[in-house]
């Protein structure tokens, strides 16, 4: 099967570590497409950021269906566009943030989450509420280091998020972290074996996820909201993205 795994920044070196933590988990049977976003902000953090990085997303969808995938994953914790892709979409699209999610109420009764600014901390919050998982998400926290900084090695991100799931298995009942960036993937597994709880990376999830509904046959509802958007004539610089 084919999944396209779309990071919505513009930063290719993002999308290299992304496109990396899915195969790292992906069937040997599983194809998997990485692609950055062509036009937009270099990092989502903000809700400006996420309405703007939700044109080059759905561009990718679009691309996607033409090129035959099975499924796609938004690869930034705010799900940006996630029932908008649906919609463009025959076969399944997973956010992020929702497999995380979704994948840590599995493994424990109780979570944390763990992102990058004190910002987007509101937008994961929002999240949790649109997916039902108030009880299971015990907090929402945030090292506010910046997306991009992630790597760079004066940010000292990797301390930071260790500290802080320190600090959410200490004070929130949680028995699980999900991290609240695509940037994080990488620091998952060792996190897991130093912290001896789940640490959940949601490219990993998503992945896993859409090969299993992939599997199962299972693919977008067409009945209803997430039916393919309705013909109609769009004007100006969108004009391109008018539904066929
Ligand atoms: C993200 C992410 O995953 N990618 C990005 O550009 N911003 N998430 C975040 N919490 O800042």
């Amino acid at each position: 099967m084919r999944i396209k795994v779309i990071n919505p920044n513009t930063t290719a070196a993002m999308t290299d570590a992304i496109a990396a933590a899915a195969r790292a988990v992906a069937a040997p049977a599983t194809e998997i497409v990485a692609a950055t976003s062509a036009s937009g902000p270099a990092s989502i953090e903000g809700h400006y950021d996420e309405a703007v990085a939700v044109i080059g997303l759905l561009e990718q969808v679009r691309a996607g269906e033409a090129e035959g995938c099975d499924a796609y994953v938004i690869a930034c914790f705010g799900d940006p566009g996630l029932l908008a892709a649906r919609e463009l979409a025959a076969g399944p699209v997973i956010g992020i943030a929702e497999a995380a999610m979704r994948a840590a109420s599995f493994v424990a009764t109780g979570f944390s989450v763990v992102t990058t600014l004190a910002r987007t901390r509101v937008i994961a919050e929002h999240l949790v509420v649109a997916y039902g998982m108030e009880r299971a998400c015990r907090r929402v926290r945030a090292i506010d280091v910046a997306v991009l900084a992630l790597d760079d090695p004066s940010s000292n991100a990797r301390a930071r998020v260790f500290e802080e799931c320190r600090r959410a298995l200490a004070e929130d009942a949680s028995g699980a972290i999900v991290l609240g960036c695509a940037g994080m993937a990488e620091l998952a597994a060792s996190l897991t074996r130093e912290l001896q709880v789940p640490v959940i990376d949601g490219v990993a999830a998503a992945v896993k996820i859409a090969e299993a509904l992939v599997g199962l046959g299972l693919k977008t509802s067409k009945h209803g909201d997430l039916a393919s958007p309705l013909r109609k004539r769009y004007v100006g610089g969108l004009a391109h993205l008018a539904p066929e």
